[in-house]
């Protein structure tokens, strides 16, 4: 492979899909996977290289793949709702919403129509255009189905695009949450495999991948992306990346998160990452995942305007818009509106 650094990086077009799925070990017994990797896309190898190439190298080439499938200078917004809070029984190592860590977030009822009405429409007015609802919950209860399908048929007739991360999804509730009206489903693959079990316990990998191929079966966009400054090496970071490239087809939407380090969780003192590392992240996602809006996600209060304009310039074209995101804080509808249209962004 030519790895001088002024050249565009190709992806590949040929690999052995199963060597790239299977590079960690279940911890439960599982069905078959659906969604498979007729091609590898890209190989880690490329990825990583991507990471090193010098900075500028990177930003220019992520401009460039940006621009080739995006207007430069358009963002899409969306606004996050947590309608059911606190109470996981997962153990993910970074959430507030577990209920193994004392980190005094209250555990609260799944919201009404009313109340998911009422913030979905103050998302609208102030220009959001896509409205997420989160759960935390490890998976989508039967029981729980009709009333979920009903906030999502109220959000979509305000004409807001719907999302909902609510955790694992069957075939079947998929299928129901799309005839609701249900444009996106938010699962993420939140880091590299290698890693994933010093993160989480409570489920696998693979459970993650088999609810992103219900929500594919179903018809609906995926928006799977994953946390940055958990600890990771540059080199799982590229993992990551390469697994999410790799889906076939990638994300729609790929949201990175970096980490807010929340008291009380194990990763609560995670040592900080280099802000030029996130926005290395940001890069490499856009140029293999060319066609997918790339969102800066959690993080974004702690980061300042410098480094968030240069995630924009990294190929970043969507943001989480509000002042909170599930638990924790967002920068502020107006301080959102201000910074974009200092950096002459239209929002969309
Ligand atoms: N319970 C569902 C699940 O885990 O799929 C949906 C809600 S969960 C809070 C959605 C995502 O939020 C997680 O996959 C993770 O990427 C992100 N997240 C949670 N805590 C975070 C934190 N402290 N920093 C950054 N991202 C976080
Ligand atoms: C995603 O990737 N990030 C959002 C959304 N999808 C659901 C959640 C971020 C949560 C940050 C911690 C909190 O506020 O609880
Ligand atoms: Fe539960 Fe989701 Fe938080 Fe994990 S990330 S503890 S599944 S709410």
């Amino acid at each position: 492979m030519n790895t001088k650094t002024t050249d565009r990086i190709e992806p590949a077009l040929t690999s052995s899909p199963t060597e790239v799925r299977m590079s960690f070990s279940p911890k439960s017994s599982i069905e078959p996977i659906k969604t498979s990797r007729a091609t590898e896309r890209w190989n880690l190898q490329q990825i990583e290289v991507l990471f090193s190439l010098p900075f500028n190298d990177l930003m220019f080439q992520a401009q460039n793949v940006h621009r080739e499938h995006f207007s430069a200078n358009q963002v899409q917004l969306s606004s996050l709702l947590s309608i059911k809070t606190g109470g996981c029984p997962e153990d993910c190592g970074y959430c507030p919403q577990s209920a193994h860590y004392d980190t005094g977030v209250e555990a609260s009822k799944l919201l009404d129509v009313e109340a998911v009405k009422a913030a979905a429409l103050e998302a609208k007015k102030n220009g959001a255009s896509r409205f997420c609802m989160g759960a935390a919950w490890r998976e989508l209860n039967d029981r729980d189905v009709e009333k979920v399908a009903a906030l999502i048929s109220a959000v979509k007739a305000m004409e807001l695009e719907t999302c909902c991360t609510l955790g694992m999804l069957s075939a079947d509730q998929a299928k129901a949450l799309k005839v609701a009206g249900l444009d996106y489903y938010n699962h993420n693959l939140d880091t590299a495999p290698e890693i994933y079990g010093d993160i989480i316990s409570t489920r696998v990998y693979e459970d993650r991948l088999r609810t992103l191929d219900s929500v594919r079966s179903a018809g609906m966009n995926v928006c799977s992306g994953g946390i940055v400054g958990m600890g990771e090496t540059r080199s799982q970071r590229a993992g990551l990346i390469h697994q999410l490239a790799n889906l076939a087809p990638y994300p729609e939407s790929v949201p990175i998160n970096h980490l807010v380090h929340v008291e009380g969780t194990p990763l609560a003192d995670t040592k900080p990452l280099d802000p030029l590392e996130f926005v290395r992240t940001i890069a490499v996602a856009r140029i293999t995942m060319p066609k997918a809006h790339v969102r800066l996600s959690a993080g974004r209060q702690e980061m300042g305007d410098v480094v968030q304009a240069m995630c924009f310039l990294a190929g970043a074209n969507s943001i989480f818009y509000g002042d909170k995101l599930l638990t924790t804080g967002n920068p502020e509808w107006a301080g959102d509106q201000a910074l974009l249209a200092k950096l002459g962004i239209q929002a969309v």
